[in-house]
């Protein structure tokens, strides 16, 4: 079994500008420089078989290159109980732009033809910062509040990548298993 997921593997000069996000709060686990992407679709723990016919349908599509540009940041929080949230992450937003969407969409429909399972959650482009442990409220809001206005001119992606994932002693590894061109 593999586990898999599908990305934008982030063109280094986006990377800085996160990394510089990264820090001015206690209480979070910030995500590793090499670690940051753009999901645009978790595929899980898959078969072999199943690995191959992924990447088949990823290599018939014919996707778009565009402009990916950052804008704002935000906190997601998951599942509890009471109001307490059960995990929380905090994230770079993507600003709004079409032929992400549309990839996205592509991807969506190619890999439900290869079998896999519909995936039910909205698509919100955004980059994992940090896994949330136990931050003041008050802390983690003047931190949006200091990077909500968060703004950057957009870079060419050219390409997408299909990453495998594996535990690490401290964060997952991720492998970039194939890139797909973008025209
Ligand atoms: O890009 P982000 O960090 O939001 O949270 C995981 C990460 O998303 C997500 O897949 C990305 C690459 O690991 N992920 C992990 N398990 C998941 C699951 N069971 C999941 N997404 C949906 N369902």
């Amino acid at each position: 079994m593999i586990r898999l997921f599908v990305a934008i593997d982030l063109p280094w000069t986006v990377r800085e500008t996160l990394v510089g996000l990264c820090g001015g709060l206690t209480g979070v686990r910030w995500t590793a420089p090499e670690n940051l992407h753009l999901t645009l679709r978790f595929v899980g723990e898959v078969r072999g078989d199943v690995a191959d016919e992924v990447d088949c349908a990823l290599q018939a599509l014919r996707g778009r290159r565009f402009g990916l540009a950052l804008s704002g940041a935000g906190v997601f929080e998951r599942g509890g109980h009471r109001g307490t949230p059960r995990s929380a992450n905090l994230w770079a937003g993507i600003a709004r732009d079409e032929r992400l969407e549309h990839l996205q969409a592509k991807i969506e429909t190619a890999l439900q033809r290869a079998g896999l399972p519909a995936e039910r959650r909205r698509f919100q482009p955004h980059v994992t910062l940090a896994r949330v442990d136990a931050v003041p409220p008050d802390a983690l809001a003047a931190w949006l509040k200091a990077h909500n206005l968060l703004r950057t001119e957009p870079v060419e992606i050219n390409s997408f990548t299909l990453f495998s994932s594996q535990h690490g002693p401290d964060q997952p590894v991720y492998t970039p298993e194939v890139t797909y061109e973008l025209s």
